[in-house]
Parts: structure tokens; C-alpha cells; sequence
């Protein structure tokens, strides 16, 4: 099922993927991963709070150690399972082990549905994550030139962007199959009341944190913080690959920027695509309303 694409692709079940992080042989890899009971995957859509999960997992699952997002890069700290570094670090990783993907339901390995592995999956405002988008594919020299916001907007509304379509990718992962086994928070609740989805993951877990070490956690993931973390920022990527001269991949970290960048007419036809694709689903968000 992998079809060679453009120039910065590969093409894997109808979806585009970069090059410059996944081939063959991690996509291999992905579908033969061997999963145990006690692994946490932070499932994510591209652009909705992977990096931010990856600062949150370690020290939650490690009583508040921040060791690991002090002195390990983010990719290898809390690694893709389907990226071309997993199959590097994985063996590396502490058990319980946390990692990240960006797969829909349908394409999780054999092992993913038998075993009794844990998920937290983080939604964030389509239209934020479209913005995020947008300016990512300017400073990264292995995407392609997102052409105007609203040409970009098009694609995305299309799926012909990395990972498809957003909507295919919320609606997968509320497969009643996962049960107990899944936790859904909102980058949105994240922004609001950090603390108090930290808690929330922490029970899903079945875990506690003194209240020092969670007010540490809270702190040390900041937005703020986590920009002046080399380990986390992306800093440590050459300037030719991403050019944080015309974006910083830590770019705002607020919600709601959309605003500025969507017309009224482009609001009202991004909208509309999407309550469309999702009118069946009685999957309710936050910005719903707004
Ligand atoms: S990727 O490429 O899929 O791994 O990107 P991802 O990490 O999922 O998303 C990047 C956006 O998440 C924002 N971010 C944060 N926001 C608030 N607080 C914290 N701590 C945080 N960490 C990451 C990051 O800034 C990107 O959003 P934008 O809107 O571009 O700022």
C-alpha cells in the first residue's frame, strides 16, 4: 500500500506523508509494533499539541521528574511510532512507555487492538489547527509551499494535506471499540486549565502527583517555558530544514488566532465543510458555539 508521491511525500493508504520523517522501513516498523498492556500513545492530527504531550507524558508517568524533558529531544524522549527515528529509540524507552502518533484507528497495528494500551487523543479547533498548518509549511523546507491561506484551506478541506482529512481523523478515533481505554482532551481545555487536565490524565492513568510536583509539571510545560527549552523548541533542527526566521514551529500557542486569519466568507465555508462531515457523528466540541 505505499506509493511513492511527489518529491516530499510518500503516499501510505491514501495518505500523504513527509518524507523527511517516514519511509519503507518505519512504515515496516509502525505496522509489526508490538505493544504492551501498560504503553500511553498520545494521538494527535497534525498540528494539534503533540510537542506539548510530549513535555506533559514523562514526567506524569515518572512522579514529576522532568529529567527526561530536560536533557532528551522531544522525537526521542516520547517518540512517532511511525517516524524513521522510532525503530532507533524505542528499546530506549523506560516502561511504562508514552509515544506518539498521528495514525487514524483503522491503520493502528495488529497489536494495538489485542493489547490493552492506553490512549490520550488531543483535538485542537480545526480552524487553529489549519492556521498552525499554514505557517508550518513555510519554515519547513521538506513541505511543500502552502500556496495563499485560502488555497491552503482548500487542500485542507480536501484531505490533501499530511495525514488527510481532519474530519476523518476525529471521527476514527471514537470508535466505541476503545471503551475505557481512551481519554479525550481538547488543546483548548489544555490552554484554559492546564492543571486541571493533568489531573484528568493522571486518573485516567491511575496515578497521583504531590501537588508541588503537579505545580512543577504545570509550570515546566508552559508555553513560555517550552519555548526556552532546546530539548523541545526545535532549535536543535538545522535552519535549512526549518527556518524559524520565518516561523517559530513554538509559533503562538494560544487558541483562537484563526481569527486573524479568516475572512468572513472563508469562516462560513470552512464551517459549513466541516458540521457537514460531521453531522452523523454527535461528536460535540467546545468551539462549537463560537
Ligand atoms: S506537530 O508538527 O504535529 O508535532 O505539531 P504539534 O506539536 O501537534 O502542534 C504545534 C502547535 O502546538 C503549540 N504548542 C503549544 N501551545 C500552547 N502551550 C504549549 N505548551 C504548547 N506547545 C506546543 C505550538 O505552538 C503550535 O501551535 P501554533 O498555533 O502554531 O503556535
Amino acid at each position: 500500500m505505499l506509493i511513492m508521491g511527489s518529491f516530499n511525500y510518500i503516499h501510505y493508504h491514501g495518505l500523504m506523508f513527509p518524507k523527511e520523517s517516514h519511509n519503507e522501513k518505519s512504515l515496516e516498523y509502525f505496522e509489526k509494533f508490538n505493544l504492551n498492556d501498560d504503553d500511553l500513545i498520545a494521538i494527535t492530527y497534525p498540528k494539534s499539541g503533540t510537542t506539548w504531550m510530549q513535555e506533559i507524558l514523562p514526567p506524569l508517568l515518572r512522579g514529576g521528574d522532568l529529567t527526561a524533558v530536560k536533557t532528551i529531544p522531544n522525537w526521542d524522549r516520547v517518540p512517532w511510532m511511525e517516524e524513521t527515528r522510532a525503530p532507533l529509540v524505542m528499546d530506549k524507552i523506560p516502561s511504562p512507555r508514552a509515544m506518539v502518533s498521528h495514525m487514524p484507528y483503522q491503520l493502528m497495528p495488529p497489536s494495538f487492538f489485542t493489547s490493552k494500551a492506553k490512549v490520550i487523543y488531543v483535538t485542537r479547533n480545526p480552524k487553529d489547527v489549519l492556521v498552525s498548518s499554514f505557517h508550518f509549511h513555510k519554515m519547513a523546507s521538506f513541505l511543500d509551499e502552502p500556496g495563499t491561506f485560502e488555497e491552503f484551506t482548500d487542500k485542507f478541506l480536501a484531505g490533501k494535506v499530511l495525514f488527510g482529512k481532519w474530519t476523518d481523523h476525529v471521527k476514527s478515533w471514537r470508535n466505541p471499540d476503545l471503551g475505557e481505554r481512551i481519554l479525550y482532551v481538547t488543546y483548548e481545555e489544555m490552554i484554559q486549565d492546564l492543571r486541571g487536565v493533568l489531573k484528568r490524565m493522571l486518573n485516567f492513568l491511575g496515578r497521583q502527583l504531590s501537588t508541588e510536583a503537579l505545580d512543577s509539571v504545570v509550570n515546566h510545560c508552559s508555553f513560555k517555558n517550552m519555548k526556552t527549552n532546546n530539548m523541545s523548541n526545535y532549535s536543535l533542527v538545522p535552519e535549512e530544514i526549518m527556518d524559524s526566521k520565518k516561523s517559530s514551529f513554538l509559533r503562538k500557542g494560544i487558541s483562537g488566532d484563526w481569527k486573524n486569519h479568516f475572512s468572513p466568507e472563508l469562516d462560513d465555508k470552512f464551517t459549513a465543510a466541516i458540521q457537514e462531515e460531521l453531522k452523523d457523528s454527535n461528536i460535540k466540541f467546545p468551539w462549537d458555539d463560537e
